[in-house]
């Protein structure tokens, strides 16, 4: 029987998760282990320095799952070094509420649970919705079971994960599937000052959301054009083109 770990980032009640979790039940069966808070462009995360409680917790439809105080990534953590029943076949995180694009990859929780999932060998997706009203939550499910096919059936090869993108829409308006790369966000993020009642300033990022350069071939493109982005992501961050120029640098 196919187990699939299902995980997300706004946190164990998000109407999102449990959209995903019902969808991904057709495929086996499903273990639900989310954050018990808002956990979003929260990045990578590895808690060392506190305890990590784990409770149970009833899912909106009545179905059990598992919630913790730790971060995304240390759900699926946690659940690889044996929190959960394995073997785990597939880990599937989201559905994020706003899209996760070109370097948003780094800053998002719900792509971190799905890298690591990939240290931990086991096959990573990560799923996010576009942003808009209302939300089609049941289009990115749908397309989640959709892609989780397909990686069932193929696997993933080692340290590779899925990054996924639905246009908000209803499904039968989406216009097919496109393997993209990263396209470059645009971030209009500015830099707010307040005062604290006791007058001492405090800060926030603030500004409008991103856009983004709609390049053919990136993710960006595919979600303006309706199409689900799936762009595949690989751990090993290093510069391949650069390193022999740095090689130049330290010639001894
Ligand atoms: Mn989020």
């Amino acid at each position: 029987m196919t187990h699939i770990l299902v995980t997300n980032d706004d946190g164990v009640e998000s109407p999102a998760l449990l959209a995903l979790a019902q969808a991904l039940r057709e495929l086996g069966t499903v273990t639900v282990f989310a954050p018990n808070r808002n956990w979003s462009a929260a990045g990578h995360n590895k808690t060392m320095h506190k305890p990590l409680r784990v409770w149970s917790v009833n899912l909106t439809d009545g179905s059990e799952g598992l919630t913790t105080d730790g971060a995304p990534s240390d759900c699926v953590a946690l659940a690889a070094l044996g929190l959960v029943e394995t073997p785990v076949d597939l880990v599937v995180s989201g559905i994020n509420t706003h899209p996760n694009l070109g370097v948003d990859v780094t800053y998002s929780g719900t792509v971190a649970a799905a890298m690591e999932a990939a240290i931990h060998g086991w096959p990573g997706v990560a799923v996010s919705l576009d942003d808009g009203e209302p939300r089609y939550w049941q289009s990115a499910a749908a397309a989640a079971i959709v892609v989780a096919r397909q990686v069932l059936s193929h696997g993933l090869p080692a340290n590779t994960l899925l990054n996924v993108n639905v246009p908000n829409r209803p499904f039968a308006e989406l216009k097919g599937y496109r393997a993209t790369r990263l396209g470059h966000r645009v971030y209009r993020d500015v830099l707010i000052e307040r005062n604290d009642p006791r007058g001492t300033p405090y800060y926030w990022i603030g500004g409008d959301p991103p856009t983004g350069i709609e390049e053919s071939g990136t993710d960006l493109a595919a979600l303006t054009d309706g199409y689900v982005s799936i762009t595949p992501l690989h751990m090993d961050m290093t510069q391949h083109r650069f390193l022999d120029t740095i090689r130049g640098w330290f010639s001894k």
